[in-house]
């Protein structure tokens, strides 16, 4: 007998029945990790049943972050996602945002929780969380990701609990989990190491809220990273060799900082490439996600402690964490979103942030989220929450796109998601741009000649020159101009085809 035993077991089918068109549903996940599994494919059955005989159904999505195929794919195929928040990565969702057919809400993730607090988001009629236990009390262990779901548990009128077989039960030893009081109640946050705990190891909800439990055996279906390619390598070593630097001339202390860095095959090299580094010695995160790279330099001894609040882990590599919880518990806090992206905990630590960008303007402000100003991506994700607190904000991206008909270097980005007073550093396979203490001119010329590839530095640095002067120079008439030959003639310059 487990401990969720007095609660009904419902059938996935059931539980989404028993969820009216037009909810809102706080999900739990954070990437696929964590997230839940059996409810978003039969909901999505239901859409797709219901549309086939002309009924309306749609719901609003929200999660942690991105999902995975299993979930924002699935359900935007069966065009069952009316409103959607905080952030996604799915193909399908992504064409249905960028043609008004859903909507979307790009945000920082910390963001999340508080605003669930808060009641910015209304009523939250649902939560659906996937756990690895619950007690007729309403302790609820969670599983490889914590996210927002307390916050979702504590307000969501109704809660469905997917309790999934396949997670180690031993995961809530890594669990820390807090919900911070509203303002003018909050008190300063007592984390003051990576793996400092201050909560518990279990979300709480009110055990009447919860509708029925729903068993699974599912893993989260993260997939692997491919092998580094010479850009992501060559990225990584800038990196690597600027922070070595940094801690030879003292400006990083000799037992290092805490370490942020994106989701990605960038990212992945950028660790690698650290943790490989004979001058860098063990170093620890502190960061959302917590990806495969990361278990290898646990186990070499390179990585000696993670706060996140997802484990973004391969079958494979999960499998091999499960069976050494004795070693990996006590090295890896798993935390809600709103504390393991904290601005404030951020900047009191002392992180490096390490995040990837689309493009990146002469002067150093930054577009993670939208091509050409309109079309989104995925969104800004926790980017933002580190990039503006880090200390040390390095921002990376190869040099070109789409076999050179893009440049990541363009005279003014089209949306801004990083600006100029946040971004420090920034990085292509092509070389480093060290922006501290440089005015805007000095910035753009470093940026040019130390980022753009070299078949787009010539009219980088004609357009300032042609530009009127000011302290920023830009020629309005002609900021976009590369933007708008992509649009007009496919390629940024035409002409100019790279690789
Ligand atoms: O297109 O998929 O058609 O090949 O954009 O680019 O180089 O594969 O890089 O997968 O790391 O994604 C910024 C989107 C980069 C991501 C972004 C095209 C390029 C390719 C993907 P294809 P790459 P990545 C923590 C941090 C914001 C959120 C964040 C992101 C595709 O890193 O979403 O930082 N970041 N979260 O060809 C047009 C350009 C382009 C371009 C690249 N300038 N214009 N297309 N591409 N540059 C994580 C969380 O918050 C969970």
């Amino acid at each position: 007998m487990s401990r969720h035993d007095g609660f009904p077991r419902l059938l996935a089918d059931e539980a989404a029945a028993l969820i009216p068109h037009g909810s809102t549903i706080g999900f739990s996940g954070f990437t696929p990790a964590g997230a839940a599994k059996a409810v978003p494919h039969a909901l999505a059955r239901k859409a797709r049943d219901l549309h086939a005989r002309g009924e309306p159904f749609q719901i609003r999505v929200l999660t942690g972050a991105s999902t995975g195929p299993d979930f924002d794919e699935a359900l935007a195929q069966a065009d069952a996602i009316a409103w959607r928040a905080p952030y996604q990565s799915s193909k399908t969702l992504r064409q249905k945002i960028n043609t008004q057919t859903a909507k979307f809400v790009d945000m920082h993730l910390s963001h999340v929780p508080q605003m669930v607090e808060f009641g910015f988001f209304g009523k939250i009629d649902f939560a659906v969380v996937e756990a690895v236990d619950v007690t007729c009390d309403g302790r609820v262990y969670l599983s490889t990701s914590v996210g927002a779901a307390p916050s979702y548990l504590r307000h969501a009128e109704k809660v469905f609990i997917e309790i999934n077989r396949h997670h180690s039960i031993r995961l809530s030893e890594m669990h820390d989990i807090a919900v911070l009081p509203k303002p003018p109640h909050r008190s300063p946050i007592g984390i003051h190491h990576p793996l400092s705990k201050i909560g518990t190891p279990f979300a709480i909800v009110d055990p009447a809220k919860i509708v029925g439990i729903i068993e699974t055996d599912q893993p989260d279906n993260v997939a692997g990273f491919d092998a580094p390619d010479e850009f992501s390598q060559k990225i990584a070593g800038h990196v690597v060799r600027f922070l070595v630097d940094e801690m030879r001339l003292g400006r990083i202390p000799a037992e290092f900082l805490p370490l942020q860095s994106g989701v990605g095959n960038v990212a992945n090299a950028v660790m690698a490439g650290l943790g490989q580094s004979p001058d860098v010695p063990p170093f620890m995160m502190y960061s959302e996600v917590f990806q495969d790279a990361l278990l290898d330099l646990m186990v070499q001894g390179r990585l000696v402690g993670a706060s996140t609040t997802s484990l973004t882990l391969s079958e494979e590599q999960i499998q091999r964490l499960y069976a050494d919880m004795d070693f990996f518990a006590p090295r890896i806090v798993l935390r809600p979103q709103e504390l393991s992206n904290n601005p404030g905990v951020v900047r009191r630590l002392g992180v490096i942030a390490i995040n990837t960008v689309l493009e990146m303007d002469i002067y150093g402000c930054a577009n993670s989220t939208h091509v050409t100003g309109t079309q989104i991506m995925n969104g800004v994700g926790g980017s933002g929450d580190f990039v503006r607190n880090g200390y040390l904000s390095i921002l990376v991206a190869p040099s070109i796109a789409k076999r050179g008909k893009i440049s990541a270097v363009v005279p003014m980005v089209t949306h801004v998601d990083h600006n100029e007073h946040s971004v420090q550093v920034l990085v292509t396979e092509q070389g480093l741009a060290d922006l501290r203490g440089l005015g805007p001119m000095e910035r753009a010329q470093r940026i040019i000649d130390q980022c753009a590839h070299p078949a787009y530095r010539d009219y980088l640095h004609q357009y300032i020159e042609n530009a009127p002067m000011g302290h920023i120079r830009h020629d309005l008439s002609k900021c976009f101009e590369m933007h708008l030959n992509l649009l007009h003639h496919g390629s940024m310059l035409p002409g100019v085809t790279v690789g």
